[in-house]
């Protein structure tokens, strides 16, 4: 706990920051004293009287803590993210405060690689496209236009970690050619390293993006990657929406610079750009990748085992790692 000069009275508070996976909600309702912040009326005056009592928050990877609410909690200990994403809190200033940081990895990376090997595979084949056309009475005119090869194709994937790692694995079983980006060669891999992500697509027929989100992966994919994916190049985005230019993507799409992408995150979440909705060589997911029954409860389940964790011990079990905020 950070600062125990500040310690009153009150009884330690959980603070649930943002609406979370049902059953994890309940957990913390029955063993903890939780304040659920998105229920309050008055958020902002709970904080200005009771922020002193919080001391461990729990947050989705989307919203985090934000530097108001860090600052309003003078007694905080700990931030519980639900999700391996955590760009949306500033680690950097947790830590000079004496807050510690925790995420839920692995749990989640066989689910969020299936769905980028079946987004990819959706958006070469053109498989959400060709249901579309079928419903829509196409297939009594004309048959469905050829689409794209996957097996044995050119796949970069830009961020080796270890959702890069398990999509490139399921890769392998389609004889396609991995290569990837990351700041530093991954040691004990044998695909073949590119230094930028430029490099990457120009050596690929498809570009998955894996990177961690935040600041310093922003834009990466530019308008100069996109162009250099070229007009017979697929773009696949699991990561974060920022982590490509938007407004380059949907101008690439409107003029035939790529052949199309399939996307999972963007960057004004629930906000598609028009331009994507329009399009049907876009494959639109609503943020999905780890969205199966099992891999969130698992989620949940690390969520929840962090928190008792650092109540019990003061020391969370899947703490993000010391030098995260380069890449966050
Ligand atoms: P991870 O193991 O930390 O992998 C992150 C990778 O990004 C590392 O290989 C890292 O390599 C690379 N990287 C960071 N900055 C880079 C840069 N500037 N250029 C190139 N590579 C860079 O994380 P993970 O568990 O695989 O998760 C990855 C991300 O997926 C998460 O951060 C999250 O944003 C996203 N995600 C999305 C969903 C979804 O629902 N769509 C679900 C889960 C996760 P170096 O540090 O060596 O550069
Ligand atoms: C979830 C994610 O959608 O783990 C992440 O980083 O983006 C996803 O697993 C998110 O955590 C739910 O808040």
């Amino acid at each position: 706990m950070s600062n125990p000069s500040l310690r009153t009275s009150a009884p330690d508070t959980v603070l649930q920051v943002s609406a979370l996976l049902p059953a994890l909600e309940n957990a913390l309702s029955e063993r903890y004293r939780t304040v659920r912040l998105p229920e309050l009326s008055d958020p902002a005056g709970y904080l200005r009287d009771h922020g002193k009592d919080v001391v461990a928050a729990v947050t989705s990877a989307r919203v985090g803590v934000g530097d108001d609410l860090m600052d309003a909690l003078p007694r905080l200990g700990a931030i519980v993210h639900f999700g391996v994403g955590y760009e949306t809190t500033d680690v950097v200033r947790a830590r000079a405060r004496g807050i510690d940081v925790s995420n839920t990895p692995d749990v989640l990376t066989d689910c969020v690689a299936d769905l980028a090997v079946g987004a990819l595979i959706d958006v070469m084949r053109r498989m959400s496209a060709a249901d579309r056309y079928v419903r829509a009475g196409g297939w009594d005119t004309a048959p469905f236009p050829l689409a794209s090869r996957v097996s044995g194709k050119r796949v970069g994937i830009l961020g080796l970690g270890r959702i890069g790692r398990a999509v490139a694995q399921r890769l392998d079983g389609f004889g396609v050619h991995v290569s990837y980006c990351t700041r530093s060669p991954v040691p004990g891999v044998d695909y073949r390293h590119l230094p930028t992500a430029k490099a990457l697509a120009e050596a690929c027929d498809a570009l998955v993006v894996t990177v961690a989100g935040g600041s310093g992966t922003e834009g990466l994919v530019s308008a100069s990657v996109l162009d250099a994916l070229g007009p017979q190049g697929y773009l696949v985005n699991v990561a974060r929406g920022s982590v490509v230019d938007e407004p380059a993507l949907v101008a690439a799409v409107e003029a035939g610079g790529i052949a199309g992408a399939a996307l999972d995150v963007f960057t004004d979440e629930p906000n598609v750009p028009r331009a994507l909705l329009e399009s049907d060589r876009v494959v639109l997911l609503p943020h999905i990748a780890s969205a199966t029954r099992e891999t969130r409860a698992a989620m949940g389940d690390l969520a929840l085992r962090n928190l008792e964790r650092y109540l019990t011990e003061g020391a969370l079990l899947t703490p993000v790692p010391e030098a995260s905020r380069s890449a966050h």
